[in-house]
């Protein structure tokens, strides 16, 4: 038997460990590869210490017993290669890969002496506290920062969904979700769960089934469209203007909810103005969907009561006009009077993680162990002032900025969980800027290219390895605990930071305490505590939850300045932006930059999700990767006809800031004159064709969604 823990697999796939049930054990666990909406419960079966096989848990609410392509290839990603088995530090160059193995002892204390120095010399606010897309060690990590000092807790969430959770709470000052099971219209704004939370897309099949209308929106042919009563296949950038053009439509044939907009909005006469402007003709004229359309589904959703918005967790906002675009998507919820009524977008806070399920937790207090006001201004809080008002975390777009321009102050450290430079826009610029850096410690599974680039790396451990609490809907709770010990040295993230925390910020007893307190003090509402959930090791479902009640305004008015829902909105006005859910041209298009246009025609609109990929995730699994071994760009047949291309030819793929070689997918999922390439293929990354500073103002979210490019064919041997 080898070594390495893969070898010690495949030996027990080929002793065919299916079907040979001696000394195999069951274990329940949670898959973590995905997004905190998923995680589905996992049936372990393990055999000698190793996972041989899994399955969905039947019993996980969640899931009940399903899993997707990616949770299936589990034991390829336990046992992968690239895990890293030691502790790691940096012998050759920066990026070099040429790293030595060193003991967790010299490792904790090399990174608890450095972060103290740098806190010395130049200020706690120097190290920046980083967790990528996972996200279960966030609060310890928020916590662990602020407690040494530092503002600049900084995550992946700089990219993803807080500008639709921004624009919510300008328009609402709270976010409202779907009230699904009971609406009768759904509104699905640029989401796709059939690939992004394959476990959620059956509630939409459901609705349809019981009789809900759907109108899907977005340019994209997704599983939904089949389902669909109308689409409306927008050019990429423009949902602001589809939105404004909807609520021309309600308002001008008198669709609207007047009790509602007279007693609690707040500008809707200078918004009623500004849509006037937005005709279905003029609104076919910018967005491409014909005003036939446009009109038929704002009749559609304002007149089928309750009706309810489904709006993408990052596609409307991935664009240079992001927030002021899904400011106007969401303005129609309001205008409806759908906001926080059952069957509507109902009010429901996350109570852990990013789910809400009414079971009571201190998260919020847990996180932020020092008021904002004890430490220097976050990353990102001078450029993008109005995202930073609004969500508790440093814009880690804004990092490689600082990094670069030591202003307002010099940046010299990271310490981050899960890093990957290659989600930036301008990657290489990030990638360049975490160079510049003093210390750099990347927390990683694998050896990535982001890890190449750390002076100490250190291995984590999956979700098989470790114990961790999750919340799922439904008021389903489980503590998981590991299923096997950790690959080579590998330790959880969790285990890892609380040791750091000894040295790095001593005078917090919590912290001092250890992860266990932590979690039973998180919970100490809900009255659940680590013991109890221990006893339930399937998970257990939480009685007597007080869910939300509807229409929360009426007692206790919105969350806004005005205290009503803002047509115009109060807060982007004291910042000296349009108080109007503006629409704006994307920074790069044929209409505001015509002269780029001619060079590049096609729209470029990058990282649809597909069913088996994750990000960076997924590519060096075997059985996801043969599904889609090369890279590859969809383009329209009659684009690629033009350009004497076909299904499987390779292309030049480019864009004003640069080139990449991909293969044709030649498809009418995207429409004419759009392009649309997956994100995260390593050795074909779309973020080298994106400007580092390609952002919405506002938000300082990345413009991945709406760009200008060009596709041209390669000769054979290219
Ligand atoms: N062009 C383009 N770029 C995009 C997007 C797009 O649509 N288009 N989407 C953006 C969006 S919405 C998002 S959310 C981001 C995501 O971007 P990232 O957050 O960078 O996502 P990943 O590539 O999954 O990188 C996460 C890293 O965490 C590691 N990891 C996984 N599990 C653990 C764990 O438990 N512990 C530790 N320590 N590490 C772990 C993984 O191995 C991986 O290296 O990408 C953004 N970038
Ligand atoms: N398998 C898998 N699942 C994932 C992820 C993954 O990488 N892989 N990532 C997770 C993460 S971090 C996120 S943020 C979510 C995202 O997941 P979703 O919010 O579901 O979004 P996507 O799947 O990216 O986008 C699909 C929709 O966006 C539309 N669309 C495409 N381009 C544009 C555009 O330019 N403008 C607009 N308005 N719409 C457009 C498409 O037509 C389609 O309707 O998925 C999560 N789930
Ligand atoms: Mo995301």
């Amino acid at each position: 038997m080898g070594n390495h823990p893969e070898e010690r697999l495949h030996m027990d796939i080929k002793g065919k460990a299916g079907k040979d049930k001696r000394g195999v054990e069951i274990k329940p666990t949670i898959c973590s590869i995905c997004n905190p909406n998923s995680h589905c419960g996992i049936d372990a079966h393990v055999r000698d210490g190793v996972v041989v096989k899994v399955a969905g848990s039947k019993d996980n609410p969640q899931n009940a017993g399903a899993l997707c392509a990616k949770g299936a290839a589990s034991c390829q990603y336990i046992y992968h290669r690239d895990r890293i088995m030691t502790p790691l530090m940096r012998t050759g160059e920066r990026g070099s890969g040429e790293f030595q193995p060193i003991s967790w002892g010299e490792a904790l204390s090399t990174i608890t002496d450095r972060l103290l120095a740098v806190k010395k010399e130049s200020g706690p606010e120097s190290v920046v506290f980083y967790a990528g897309y996972p996200k279960w060690m966030r609060p310890f990590l928020k916590r662990l920062a602020h407690s040494f000092g530092s503002p600049n807790y900084a995550s992946e969430s700089s990219t993803c969904y807080t500008a639709v959770m921004a624009a919510a709470k300008l328009n609402y000052g709270d976010e409202a979700a779907p009230d699904l099971g009971r609406s009768q219209c759904l509104l699905v704004w640029s989401r796709n769960p059939f690939y992004s939370n394959p476990v959620r897309a059956g509630g939409l099949l459901n609705a349809k089934k019981r009789g809900a209308k759907l109108i899907e929106v977005g340019p994209l042919i997704t599983p939904l469209t089949g389902h669909a009563d109308i689409h409306l296949r927008m050019r990429p950038g423009t949902s602001g203007a589809l939105a404004l053009g909807m609520a021309h439509v309600i308002i001008e044939e008198g669709l609207f909810d007047r009790a509602f907009v007279e007693k609690w909005t707040f500008g809707f006469e200078a918004y009623r103005a500004y849509v006037r402007e937005f005709s279905p003709a003029v609104t076919e004229q910018i967005t491409g969907v014909p005003a036939t359309l446009v009109t038929e589904a704002a009749r559609l959703y304002a007149t089928t009561k309750p009706a309810a918005i489904i709006s993408g967790a990052s596609p409307t906002v991935h664009h240079t006009n992001g927030v002021q675009n899904q400011r106007a998507i969401s303005a129609l919820i309001g205008l409806t009077g759908n906001f926080d009524v059952p069957g509507g977008n109902y009010v429901f806070p996350s109570n852990y993680l990013y789910v809400s399920n009414g079971v009571e937790t201190r998260e919020e207090a847990f996180e932020q162990s020092r008021p904002w006001r004890e430490m220097a201004p976050r990353v990102g809080e001078d450029r993008h002032p109005v995202w930073c008002s609004l969500v508790p975390e440093a814009q880690s777009m804004q990092i490689p900025f600082q990094i670069q321009s030591q202003s307002p102050y010099p940046i010299k450290a990271m310490l981050a969980f899960g890093l990957n430079y290659r989600m930036w826009p301008g990657s290489e610029y990030m990638a360049q800027s975490l160079k510049m850096l003093d210390f750099l410690v990347d927390v990683d599974l694998f050896m990535t290219d982001t890890a190449k680039l750390a002076d100490l790396v250190l291995p984590a451990c999956s979700s098989f390895e470790r114990s961790e609490l999750k919340f799922y809907a439904d008021q389903f709770v489980i503590w998981t605990q590991p299923v096997i010990q950790p690959l080579g040295q590998a330790r959880s993230d969790a285990d890892i930071l609380f040791d750091l925390a000894k040295g790095l910020a001593p005078s917090d007893p919590l912290l001092q305490k250890g992860y266990h307190a932590c979690v039973d003090w998180i919970l100490e509402p809900s009255g659940l505590n680590v013991k109890t959930l221990k006893a339930h090791p399937r998970g257990m479902r939480v009685e007597n939850v007080t869910l939300p009640p509807y229409r929360k305004y009426e007692k206790e008015r919105f969350k806004t300045p005005s205290g009503k829902m803002e047509f115009r909105s109060k807060v982007l006005e004291a910042f000296g932006i349009d108080p109007l859910p503006k629409y704006e041209e994307p920074r790069l298009s044929p209409v505001s930059t015509p002269e780029v246009a001619d060079r590049f025609p096609l729209i470029f609109t990058t990282g649809a999700r597909l069913p088996m990929f994750i990000h960076s995730r997924t590519f060096r699994l075997p059985w996801l990767r043969e599904l889609r071994p090369d890279p590859m760009a969809d383009i329209h047949p009659v684009d690629a006809q033009k350009r004497g291309i076909s299904a499987d030819d390779w292309v030049r793929l480019s864009t004003p800031q640069g080139a990449i070689r991909v293969k044709a997918n030649v498809t009418d999922i995207v429409p004419p004159g759009v392009v649309n390439m997956y994100h995260g293929y390593p050795e074909a990354d779309v973020n080298l064709l994106i400007d580092p500073d390609y952002r919405d103002p506002i938000s300082g979210f990345p413009g991945f969604k709406s760009l200008l490019c060009q596709v041209e064919k390669l000769p054979l041997f290219a």
